[in-house]
């Protein structure tokens, strides 16, 4: 069983949430820590189970392709449900793809996108023009259609984070795939507890008023998993 720390909010009573930060490709460390989940669900099983991935499945690793072929067809983590939230880098995915302008294909390319065309068998001498037509529909339809945020209880969960000062339910798209500072650094209540990967750091981040959990798996990190129940958090890692 995970060891646990007071959390700086707290969930309703049965209700729990693993919270899992930026993938980049990096399928085996999701893997194993989907199996890490399954495994304490049916250690400590609970009726309300959910499974949030915080964006950035693609870019600069090794899997790019398979990490979204596991996400599309749903991991196997018997007993939660999942929800996926777009990352910056699902962004700069769908822009290239479909705006059809030169600057979005290349802001794509200097932020690890060749990394996923490789794993769409699209080599760097391929025309940004024709991309759309040799992404799988699925995996164009998967990226669009994810979400920006989703809210449980006391907790915000995004890819990047809020702007300080601003309401949240005013943010633009842009800040929540994208912000650092001032967020990062700052001590304003935000009016959640703000769950969010995006900055990598070398160990999870627990603030009043944030929790940063990408921990730069692609970087040479491992992958992290917040798991929030009650007044508690806790830690998987692979
Ligand atoms: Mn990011």
């Amino acid at each position: 069983m995970p060891e646990f720390a007071a959390a700086p909010a707290t969930l309703p009573p049965g209700q729990r949430v693993y919270a899992v930060g930026d993938i980049h490709g990096c399928l085996e460390h999701l893997q194993a820590v989907h199996a890490m989940i399954a495994a304490d669900i049916a250690d400590r099983p609970s009726d309300n189970c959910v499974l949030i991935h915080l964006g950035d499945y693609i870019d600069r690793g090794p899997d790019c392709r398979e990490v979204v072929d596991l996400l599309t067809a749903g991991p196997n983590v018997p007993g939660a449900t999942v929800i996926n939230l777009m990352g910056n880098h699902e962004e700069m995915m769908i822009d290239a793809i479909s705006t059809g302008r030169a600057e979005d294909a290349a802001q794509w390319m200097r932020n690890g996108g060749a990394e996923s065309l490789l794993g769409w068998r699209i080599g760097r001498s391929v025309p940004p023009t024709l991309w759309p037509a040799m992404i799988p529909f699925a995996h164009q339809r998967f990226a669009r259609d994810l979400a920006l945020t989703h809210r449980i209880g006391p907790y915000l969960f995004v890819h990047a984070g809020v702007r300080p000062g601003k309401a949240l339910d005013a943010q633009t798209r842009e800040d929540l795939l994208w912000i650092r500072e001032p967020f990062l650094g700052s001590k304003k209540d935000h009016g959640a507890v703000v769950v969010h990967g995006h900055t990598p750091t070398q160990n999870p981040v627990v603030r009043a008023n944030r929790i940063g959990i990408d921990t730069g798996a692609v970087l040479g990190g491992v992958l992290t998993c917040a798991i929030l129940e009650g007044g508690r958090i806790g830690f998987i890692q692979a």
